[in-house]
């Protein structure tokens, strides 16, 4: 047997313990010990076997790290198939999660029996691929096709109280699963309980799953996994169970082969590794047991509410008590969400818009707090004036933090006396919604309060990011470079709307025009004005079509009117004829041909000049790892989930491909395609980003 399942004897039963930190996944020495130790207990005589797993959970799933890799037997299916026909009673009691092939094990077996806080479910899709150890042919049978196709295709965790109730456990009952499981094996042996294998159940009637499947489909925006999981219960009811066995193996191997499977997994692994930073090895934060927040707009507001949902009692500093008044009505706002959907009772809610939450118009408020985050005006000198108060009232050790988007963090830590404590932390709007965090870590910043603004992230549940110093970080300064590729576009000749098209298609959760909508076209008109106004090199194009519809005083949605026209009450909006006809006019003026472009081609452009900017922030050491920007733009960008993040995606294309590309529009236009030195590198090296984070990490 190997060491990864352990085996005792308990009268009659004989227990196998998963012991495989941290999640007990089922990898190769599980699987062949789960096997062992039936075989043994079938050789000993025992009458029943009890499966459990040591620590902090039952199996948590197949062991995510050997997908790609040729896969060795004992396959997880046969093990399922070999515990489900073993002639003893199997049971298996579940604590933490049962995922995936921990589900699947457990549903191998004859009994299930659970511990209150355990959680189920098979999450498959969310990594791109479905169950494949007989979860879509006996989850089915046990529990009909509707609660199936909502298990497996929304991929979410099922509570042990749900589980019972939907058939799924047998039992949940208080205890350490040893002890409840043996009770329970003891108890049904002593009942001569019968042997209960799910894959002698009848199968439930078919429905019309092309339907369901094309329902699925259209929900995923792009996604296959779910869809792909239906044909696998569409063969539990139409195939006998070892040919629906056999059906789901293949659409499992076919999903395991996709593009989709790889982002999914980049994906699941950088979120856990991104804020894992070499450097930040053995730093301890600081004491982290209060905040103050200067600024109640939405973006402070927002910081707010994250912060009290998280524990941590806010100062909230504004200018006036009546400004003070409205950012609690904002914070009160945000928190009424919560309260409505049952994520606060009234008390907390009384109690976090209460007590948790201070109100000030002093600086001197701010004297105790153990961090303080500024989200006021915009500029510099503002800035400046906020962090020389700051510096004189807050307490020797307390980190001051700007939530800037692109101002220089390293001139306002210049502007106090303790440089070291100062931050940059980028939040995006609306803040306690928004999972991104840039962590923007200015030259003098010290590692410890580095690290406390990595755990301020983990506690308000975000996804931080570590970012240097340069005009809009990592995030905004890409974005500025895809949304240039855009505009150019336009002026070339394709229309706003085919690119929102186009790269909705690919799977973004919005194209940038009606980003530029939602986000406000004011911003855009302010930069563009600042640009001229400081001298723009004549080699960069400039187009001054949408200057006009912001005269008109139409700022996108906020005013009913922009990129596209939008009434209320509407989703959406539909193509604002005027951008069109201005449009054609600033190309008739500046001498352009319009050309015919191929979503293909936008789409390539665009990641084009994603990808060759986002490998200068990586080259530049803006952001560390290339992971770091794959999460910055899946976590602030709506890029699609599906596809790993820029980098991963671009490495799946292949670098040298799109060094092409970049280079042939570079004859063009080369003063915007410059190919990033590090994309040159990485292909004359015949190396991927993924190489990159791989040493580094
Ligand atoms: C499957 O089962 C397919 C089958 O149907 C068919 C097969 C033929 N493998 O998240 P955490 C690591 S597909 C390998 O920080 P938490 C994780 O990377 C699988 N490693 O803890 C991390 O490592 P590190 C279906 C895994 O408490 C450490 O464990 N199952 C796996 O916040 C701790 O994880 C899933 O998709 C794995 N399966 O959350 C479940 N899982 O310390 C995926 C975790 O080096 N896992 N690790 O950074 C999860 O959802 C969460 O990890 C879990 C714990 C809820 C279990």
């Amino acid at each position: 047997m190997t060491d990864a399942i352990g085996y005792e004897r308990v009268g009659d039963i004989a227990v196998l313990k998963a012991q495989n930190p941290p999640v007990n996944a089922l990898g190769l020495d599980v699987r062949q010990g789960l096997v062992d130790g039936i075989e043994r207990a079938e050789s000993e005589g025992a009458k029943a076997v009890l499966i459990y797993g040591d620590g902090r959970t039952y199996f948590a799933g197949a062991d995510i790290r050997e997908f790609g890799k040729p896969p060795q037997g004992p396959f997880l299916p046969d093990v399922c198939t070999r515990i489900e026909s073993s002639p003893l009673l199997v049971i298996s009691a579940l604590h933490g999660t049962a995922l995936g092939g921990g589900l699947e094990i457990a549903l191998g077996s004859h009994y299930r029996i659970a511990v209150p806080s355990a959680r189920i479910g098979l999450p498959e899709v969310l990594i791109g691929v479905m169950p494949g150890a007989g979860g879509t042919q006996r989850l089915p049978r046990l529990i009909g096709i509707d609660a199936s196709v909502d298990v497996i295709t929304s991929g979410r965790q099922v509570g042990a109280k749900e589980a019972l109730s939907l058939g799924i456990l047998d039992r949940v009952e208080e205890g350490e699963p040893r002890e409840i499981g043996l009770a329970y094996a003891q108890e049904l042996l002593d009942q001569g309980a019968p042997r209960r294998a799910i894959s002698e159940m009848p199968a439930p009637e078919a429905v019309d799953f092309d339907a369901l499947y094309d329902s699925v489909l259209k929900k995923g925006r792009g996604l296959l996994a779910p869809a792909v999981a239906i044909r696998g219960i569409q063969a539990c009811c139409e195939l006998p169970f070892d040919e629906g066995m056999k059906r789901e193996r293949e659409l499992f191997m076919e999903l395991m082969s996709t593009d989709q499977r790889q982002g999914m997994i980049h994906a699941f692994f950088s979120e856990r590794a991104v804020s894992k930073l070499p450097e930040l090895k053995g730093v301890e934060p600081r004491a982290l047991n209060s905040l103050g927040v200067i600024g109640g707009g939405t973006m402070g507001a927002g910081i707010a509410t994250a912060a009290l949902l998280a524990g941590l009692p806010v100062v909230m500093l504004e200018m006036t008590p009546e400004a003070a008044e409205a950012a609690k009505g904002r914070i009160s706002g945000n928190l009424q969400g919560a309260l409505k959907r049952g994520k606060i009772s009234q008390e907390k809610f009384d109690h976090l818009t209460g007590e948790a939450l201070t109100l000030a118009t002093d600086y001197d408020a701010l004297s105790d707090v153990d961090l303080v985050i500024e989200a006021v005006f915009e500029e510099m000198g503002v800035k400046k004036e906020v962090f020389g108060k700051l510096d004189a009232v807050c307490k020797k050790g307390a980190i001051l933090a700007s939530n800037t988007s692109y101002l220089d963090v390293n001139e306002i830590a210049a502007s106090t006396s303790r440089p070291e404590d100062v931050i940059g932390l980028h939040f995006f709007s609306p803040a306690h919604v928004m999972k991104l965090l840039e962590i923007v870590v200015a030259d003098k910043t010290a590692l410890d309060v580095v690290a406390t603004g990595f755990e301020l992230g983990k506690r308000l549940k975000k996804i931080s990011v570590r970012a240097g110093v340069c005009d809009g970080f990592i995030g905004n300064r890409i974005l500025a470079t895809y949304r240039k590729a855009a505009d150019h576009m336009v002026l070339d000749g394709a229309s706003p709307y085919q690119i929102d098209k186009a790269l909705t298609d690919f799977g973004f959760a919005m194209g940038p025009f009606a980003v530029a909508d939602l986000a406000g076209l004011d911003i855009g008109w302010a930069v563009r004005k600042r640009k001229r106004a400081e001298g723009m090199d004549p080699r960069e194009r400039d187009s001054s079509y949408m200057d006009k519809i912001c005269e008109a005083g139409n700022f996108g949605q906020k005013t009913g009117k922009g990129y596209y026209v939008y009434e209320a009450g509407k989703r959406g909006g539909t193509p604002n004829p005027e951008v069109t006809e201005l449009i054609e006019a600033e190309r008739a003026e500046k001498g352009i041909t319009p050309k015919e472009f191929t979503d293909e081609e936008i789409v390539t452009r665009y990641m084009a000049a994603m990808v060759n900017e986002a490998a200068k922030v990586v080259g530049e050491g803006i952001a560390r790892r290339p992971l770091d920007v794959d999460m910055t733009l899946l976590f602030g960008y709506g890029f699609p989930r599906y596809r790993g993040g820029p980098l991963k995606w671009a490495d799946m294309q292949g670098l040298d491909t799109l060094l092409a590309n970049i280079k042939s529009y570079a004859e063009e236009d080369d003063y915007f395609w410059q190919p990033a030195p590090l994309l040159e590198q990485l292909v004359a090296e015949g190396r991927t980003f993924d190489d990159l984070n791989k040493e580094n990490s």
